[in-house]
């Protein structure tokens, strides 16, 4: 009886590899690919802007509804600096497009503490900066990462509570 099982599996697994069977799901495969691929070309650039607007919405303050706005705010939290987005959230991770056009908008507190956004590569190799904003002054500055990868930003004055990751992708 075992043996008859036994027997019966490797028929069945002889069935699936025939060269028939390959060809058969070698077509079921390339035809998925090739649905997926035309899939992606009508609906990808939508995709991408549905998030892109979300990242937006996200960081940018109410002052813009742009997709290329990075929006930063200093604020306090537990008696440290931090930036918020306009959503508060802390130190926020930015996810943003290579080769796009972005443009920093950093806004201080309504004290007279100094702080300094800086953009640098994984190396520390300082790529972008803001001016030194207080007292309220906000600054913007446009900036394009040429290549994708991991950068971070921080703060000039407070690099140990102001500071984050970019992905760019
Ligand atoms: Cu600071």
């Amino acid at each position: 009886m075992e043996q008859n099982r036994n027997k019966k599996d490797k028929s069945k697994k002889l069935f699936l590899f025939s060269t028939k069977n390959i060809n058969i799901l070698l077509f079921i495969l390339l035809s998925c690919i090739g649905i997926f691929a035309i899939f992606s070309s009508l609906y990808g650039n939508v995709i991408a802007s549905i998030s892109e607007k979300n990242i937006a919405n996200a960081q940018s303050g109410s002052s813009t509804e742009s997709s290329n706005i990075v929006d930063l705010k200093v604020s306090e939290r537990n008696n440290n600096y931090v930036w918020t987005s306009a959503n508060g959230q802390v130190n926020p991770q930015l996810n943003l497009k290579f080769d796009k056009d972005y443009t920093f908008q950093v806004e201080s507190m309504d004290n007279n503490v100094s702080h300094q956004l800086i953009l640098q590569d994984q190396s520390g190799k300082q790529l972008a900066k803001s001016i030194v904003i207080s007292n309220g002054i906000t600054d913007d500055f446009p900036f394009t990462f040429s290549n994708i990868g991991k950068y971070q930003y921080h703060c000039q004055y407070h690099p140990a509570t102001m500071h984050g990751d970019l992905v760019v992708s």
